[in-house]
């Protein structure tokens, strides 16, 4: 049984397609499952899609994936540009860990240049919108590698 991707998401990002759609796209997150999990399984691949407003949460994801994931992508939205927390939890890792965001956030707000969690990631994917999950995925697979079942 090859171990799924793990794509997180972070805060708000339940609201996807309802709100801000300038900035942020009309996908809705579910949109972006269905996208997700159709180009993970051109990989031979599945996917454990969830999103929490709540940085304890997507904690507990994270160490979840530690032992049940082949690779992390994760949106971290605004707990990117502030948790130390969330940070502490991706450098327990030793799979992939691709960072995505749908916009570009260093062409935004000064605040949002920084990003805590990049320096844990192994790449970043940014600013094409619903697609930025999908090259993230796209990202993760060539990381692991061809899919081979594991013990
Ligand atoms: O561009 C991204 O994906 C972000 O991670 C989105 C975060 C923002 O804080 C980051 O700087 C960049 C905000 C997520 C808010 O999601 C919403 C979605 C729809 C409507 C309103 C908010």
């Amino acid at each position: 049984m090859v171990k799924p991707i793990y794509v997180l998401s972070g805060p708000n990002l339940n609201l996807l397609g309802v709100r801000e759609p300038e900035i942020y796209g009309r996908d809705t997150l579910a949109d972006v499952q269905t996208r997700v999990e159709a180009r993970a399984k051109a990989h031979g691949l599945s996917v454990v899609f969830r999103q929490s407003n709540h940085e304890g949460q997507l904690i507990d994801w994270v160490q979840e994936a530690r032992e049940a994931g082949c690779a992390l992508v994760i949106n971290p939205a605004g707990y990117g540009h502030t948790s130390v927390a969330l940070l502490d939890a991706l450098k327990t890792l030793a799979i992939p860990v691709v960072e995505c965001h749908l916009s570009n956030p260093a062409a935004r707000e000064d605040f949002r240049r920084t990003t805590y969690v990049s320096l844990a990631a192994t790449g970043v994917v940014s600013g094409f919108g619903a697609a930025s999950y999908e090259l993230a995925v796209e990202a993760a697979a060539g990381l692991i590698g061809p899919a081979t079942p594991q013990a």
